[in-house]
Protein backbone atom coordinates (compact mmCIF):
# COMPACT_ATOMS: atom_id res chain seq x y z
CA UNK A 1 0.00 0.00 0.00
CA UNK A 2 1.43 3.68 -0.85
CA UNK A 3 0.22 6.82 0.41
CA UNK A 4 0.80 10.14 -1.27
CA UNK A 5 0.33 13.94 -0.47
CA UNK A 6 -0.07 15.58 -4.28
CA UNK A 7 -0.36 19.25 -4.83
CA UNK A 8 -2.38 20.10 -7.71
CA UNK A 9 -2.56 23.54 -9.28
CA UNK A 10 -4.04 25.49 -12.40
CA UNK A 11 -3.75 29.39 -13.84
CA UNK A 12 -5.62 28.82 -17.02
CA UNK A 13 -8.80 27.93 -18.45
CA UNK A 14 -11.21 26.52 -15.87
CA UNK A 15 -8.81 26.36 -12.99
CA UNK A 16 -11.68 24.42 -10.86
CA UNK A 17 -12.50 21.87 -13.32
CA UNK A 18 -8.99 21.37 -13.63
CA UNK A 19 -8.27 20.44 -9.83
CA UNK A 20 -11.77 18.34 -9.92
CA UNK A 21 -9.86 16.45 -12.52
CA UNK A 22 -7.79 14.85 -10.30
CA UNK A 23 -10.27 14.05 -7.63
CA UNK A 24 -12.40 12.13 -10.38
CA UNK A 25 -9.64 10.45 -11.27
CA UNK A 26 -8.81 9.44 -7.76
CA UNK A 27 -12.00 7.80 -7.01
CA UNK A 28 -12.12 5.70 -4.09
CA UNK A 29 -8.41 5.96 -3.81
CA UNK A 30 -8.99 9.44 -2.64
CA UNK A 31 -8.33 10.11 1.58
CA UNK A 32 -8.73 13.69 2.17
CA UNK A 33 -9.54 16.95 -0.19
CA UNK A 34 -7.88 20.40 1.27
CA UNK A 35 -9.64 23.59 0.57
CA UNK A 36 -8.98 25.52 -2.81
CA UNK A 37 -6.93 28.54 -2.60
CA UNK A 38 -5.84 30.93 -4.45
CA UNK A 39 -2.67 31.79 -4.89
CA UNK A 40 -0.07 34.44 -5.94
CA UNK A 41 2.24 32.73 -8.66
CA UNK A 42 5.39 31.69 -7.03
CA UNK A 43 8.93 31.80 -8.54
CA UNK A 44 8.82 34.90 -10.29
CA UNK A 45 6.81 34.49 -13.47
CA UNK A 46 4.48 37.21 -14.68
CA UNK A 47 1.18 35.43 -14.68
CA UNK A 48 -2.88 35.32 -13.75
CA UNK A 49 -3.23 33.79 -10.20
CA UNK A 50 -3.33 29.81 -9.62
CA UNK A 51 -5.83 28.10 -7.88
CA UNK A 52 -3.86 25.01 -5.25
CA UNK A 53 -5.28 22.26 -3.50
CA UNK A 54 -3.66 19.03 -1.91
CA UNK A 55 -5.59 15.69 -2.09
CA UNK A 56 -3.85 12.63 -0.03
CA UNK A 57 -4.49 9.12 -1.49
CA UNK A 58 -3.84 5.50 -1.09
CA UNK A 59 -3.29 2.56 -3.20
CA UNK A 60 -2.75 -1.06 -3.30
CA UNK A 61 -0.60 -0.95 -6.57
CA UNK A 62 0.63 1.69 -7.45
CA UNK A 63 4.92 2.88 -6.56
CA UNK A 64 6.66 6.29 -6.95
CA UNK A 65 6.36 5.56 -10.54
CA UNK A 66 3.06 4.60 -10.53
CA UNK A 67 1.98 7.40 -9.14
CA UNK A 68 4.29 9.92 -11.36
CA UNK A 69 2.77 8.04 -14.34
CA UNK A 70 -0.83 8.66 -13.33
CA UNK A 71 0.17 12.27 -12.14
CA UNK A 72 1.24 12.72 -16.00
CA UNK A 73 -1.24 11.49 -17.61
CA UNK A 74 -3.99 13.54 -15.70
CA UNK A 75 -1.66 16.84 -17.01
CA UNK A 76 -1.83 15.14 -20.65
CA UNK A 77 -5.74 15.04 -20.05
CA UNK A 78 -5.84 18.77 -19.28
CA UNK A 79 -3.98 19.38 -22.76
CA UNK A 80 -1.20 21.03 -20.31
CA UNK A 81 1.67 22.28 -22.94
CA UNK A 82 5.16 21.62 -21.27
CA UNK A 83 5.86 25.58 -21.25
CA UNK A 84 8.11 28.13 -19.38
CA UNK A 85 9.86 26.62 -16.13
CA UNK A 86 7.23 27.89 -13.33
CA UNK A 87 5.15 29.54 -15.59
CA UNK A 88 1.40 29.46 -16.32
CA UNK A 89 0.00 25.48 -16.85
CA UNK A 90 -3.67 24.37 -17.22
CA UNK A 91 -2.81 21.29 -14.97
CA UNK A 92 -0.02 20.97 -12.48
CA UNK A 93 0.15 17.52 -10.47
CA UNK A 94 3.12 17.08 -8.24
CA UNK A 95 4.20 14.53 -5.49
CA UNK A 96 4.90 16.13 -2.55
CA UNK A 97 5.58 12.77 -0.28
CA UNK A 98 5.21 9.25 -0.87
CA UNK A 99 4.94 6.49 1.61
CA UNK A 100 5.74 3.04 0.77
CA UNK A 101 4.19 1.16 3.89
CA UNK A 102 5.53 2.94 6.74
CA UNK A 103 8.86 4.18 4.57
CA UNK A 104 9.29 7.49 2.99
CA UNK A 105 10.08 7.02 -0.57
CA UNK A 106 13.45 8.77 -1.74
CA UNK A 107 13.81 9.16 -5.30
CA UNK A 108 16.25 11.46 -7.56
CA UNK A 109 16.29 9.36 -10.93
CA UNK A 110 14.40 9.19 -13.90
CA UNK A 111 12.55 12.56 -13.25
CA UNK A 112 10.79 11.07 -10.20
CA UNK A 113 12.32 13.38 -7.53
CA UNK A 114 10.85 12.92 -4.07
CA UNK A 115 10.18 14.10 -1.87
CA UNK A 116 9.31 17.31 -3.45
CA UNK A 117 12.49 19.52 -3.11
CA UNK A 118 10.90 22.80 -2.47
CA UNK A 119 7.49 22.06 -1.05
CA UNK A 120 8.63 23.48 2.15
CA UNK A 121 9.49 26.73 0.46
CA UNK A 122 6.01 27.04 -1.13
CA UNK A 123 3.17 28.52 1.10
CA UNK A 124 0.78 27.27 -1.69
CA UNK A 125 1.77 23.49 -1.07
CA UNK A 126 1.88 23.93 3.16
CA UNK A 127 -0.99 25.38 4.00
CA UNK A 128 -3.18 23.35 2.29
CA UNK A 129 -1.58 20.00 3.14
CA UNK A 130 -1.91 21.14 6.88
CA UNK A 131 -5.84 22.04 5.85
CA UNK A 132 -5.77 17.88 5.78
CA UNK A 133 -2.84 16.71 8.19
CA UNK A 134 -1.61 19.11 10.33
CA UNK A 135 0.80 16.71 11.51
CA UNK A 136 2.32 16.50 8.41
CA UNK A 137 6.52 16.73 8.28
CA UNK A 138 8.94 16.42 4.83
CA UNK A 139 12.03 15.61 4.29
CA UNK A 140 14.26 18.58 3.96
CA UNK A 141 17.95 17.40 2.94
CA UNK A 142 17.81 14.78 4.92
CA UNK A 143 15.98 15.61 8.16
CA UNK A 144 12.73 14.92 9.19
CA UNK A 145 10.85 18.68 9.71
CA UNK A 146 7.22 19.05 10.45
CA UNK A 147 5.60 21.63 8.11
CA UNK A 148 3.67 23.69 11.12
CA UNK A 149 7.81 24.86 11.35
CA UNK A 150 9.03 25.18 8.14
CA UNK A 151 5.19 27.31 7.37
CA UNK A 152 6.22 29.39 10.32
CA UNK A 153 9.77 30.54 8.51
CA UNK A 154 8.92 31.33 5.41
CA UNK A 155 8.16 35.38 5.39
CA UNK A 156 4.83 36.54 5.93
CA UNK A 157 4.31 37.89 2.62
CA UNK A 158 4.54 34.45 0.84
CA UNK A 159 1.98 32.75 3.34
CA UNK A 160 -0.31 36.00 2.85
CA UNK A 161 0.08 35.17 -0.97
CA UNK A 162 -2.57 32.07 -0.59
CA UNK A 163 -6.28 33.10 0.53
CA UNK A 164 -8.86 30.15 1.32
CA UNK A 165 -11.55 30.33 -1.25
CA UNK A 166 -15.24 29.12 -0.58
CA UNK A 167 -14.66 26.55 -3.73
CA UNK A 168 -14.86 22.84 -2.72
CA UNK A 169 -14.22 20.20 -4.60
CA UNK A 170 -16.87 17.37 -4.75
CA UNK A 171 -15.97 13.83 -3.67
CA UNK A 172 -16.46 11.33 -6.21
CA UNK A 173 -19.56 9.41 -5.91
CA UNK A 174 -20.03 5.72 -6.41
CA UNK A 175 -21.91 2.73 -5.26
CA UNK A 176 -19.77 2.45 -2.09
CA UNK A 177 -19.84 6.07 -0.71
N1 LIG B 1 3.21 26.24 -9.88
C1 LIG B 1 4.27 26.55 -10.59
C2 LIG B 1 4.93 27.85 -10.55
N2 LIG B 1 4.35 28.76 -9.64
N3 LIG B 1 2.71 29.38 -8.12
C3 LIG B 1 1.62 29.07 -7.42
N4 LIG B 1 1.09 29.98 -6.62
N5 LIG B 1 1.03 27.85 -7.50
C4 LIG B 1 1.51 26.88 -8.31
O1 LIG B 1 0.94 25.76 -8.37
C5 LIG B 1 2.66 27.16 -9.07
C6 LIG B 1 3.24 28.44 -8.94
C7 LIG B 1 4.87 25.56 -11.47
O2 LIG B 1 4.61 24.28 -11.13
MG1 LIG C 1 4.73 22.36 -9.85
MG1 LIG D 1 4.86 19.73 -11.93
Amino acid sequence: MSRVVLSIGSNLGDRVARLQSVVDALGERLRAVSPVYETDPWGGVDQGPFLNAVVIAEDPELDGPGWLRFAQDLERAAERVRGQKWGPRSLDVDLVTCHQGADEVYSRADGLTLPHPLAHLRAFVMIPWLAVDPAADITVVGETRSVVRLLDELPAAERDGVRLTGVVLGLPTGPDR
